[in-house]
């Protein structure tokens, strides 16, 4: 298998992580999706990254389906509960932090990809109050918990996975965001997290 994706992404992040929690060898090529030579539509026609190539060179995007998909190659380090209510719960976190990543993203290209003149107050504004949004309903549902998923005895999971690289890239990229003053037990899962190898070998560059 080969990951097509950029060091920098939060989403490609996702997926590294996931590969290195179950252990499967995967080949790395790195690919700057903004570049005016780049070749990432000859493999996703979205031009996005990540992107998967398949041993039969058949490819898959976007994260969430190549990070379904390598948890069916390997009972090891399971990240999605085999199904009913906790994996649908694990799937609705992955929405919600990849939702404020997409934002994120979003602000981002405004700010790198368009000049001053063509940059918009009022979108930059939405962007924004989706971050402010979610990081609240992230807390909320933490609760007291150790990971994201479970009630009374609560386990790691994709949706540890998504939310450490959404909180990860807000530090990477927006560091003027404070999610930790109003957020302490966001600031414990993170740095629960950041204990991983999995985390550690995959922070943002
Ligand atoms: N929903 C996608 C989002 C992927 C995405 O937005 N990737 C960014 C890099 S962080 C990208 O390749 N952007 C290029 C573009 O929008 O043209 C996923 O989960 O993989």
């Amino acid at each position: 298998m080969k990951l097509i994706g950029s060091l920098s992404s939060p989403f490609v992040r996702k997926v590294r992580i996931a590969l290195l929690e179950k252990k499967l060898e995967c080949q790395f090529e790195s690919e700057d999706v903004w570049a005016a030579d780049t070749t990432i539509q000859q493999s996703n026609p979205l031009g996005k990254v990540p992107c998967l190539v398949m041993d039969d060179g058949a490819t898959l995007y976007d994260s969430r389906v190549i990070v379904e998909y390598l948890d069916t190659l390997s009972p090891v380090g399971r990240l999605l509960p085999a199904a009913g209510r906790e994996r649908i719960d694990a799937k609705r976190w992955e929405a919600l932090a990849d939702g404020l990543l997409d934002a994120c993203v979003l602000l981002r290209l405004e700010a790198t990809q368009r000049d001053e003149h063509e940059r918009s107050a009022r979108w930059i504004e939405r962007q924004r109050g989706k971050v402010a949004a979610a990081l609240p309903v992230m807390a909320e549902a933490l609760g007291e918990k150790a990971y994201c998923l479970g009630s009374q005895t609560s386990h790691f999971s994709l949706a540890d996975v998504a939310v450490g690289c959404a909180l990860g890239y807000l530090d990477f990229r927006f560091p003027e965001i404070d999610w930790r003053t109003p957020h302490p037990n966001l600031v414990r899962l993170h740095e629960r997290l950041l204990q991983r190898q999995s985390f550690i070998d995959t922070a943002p560059a």
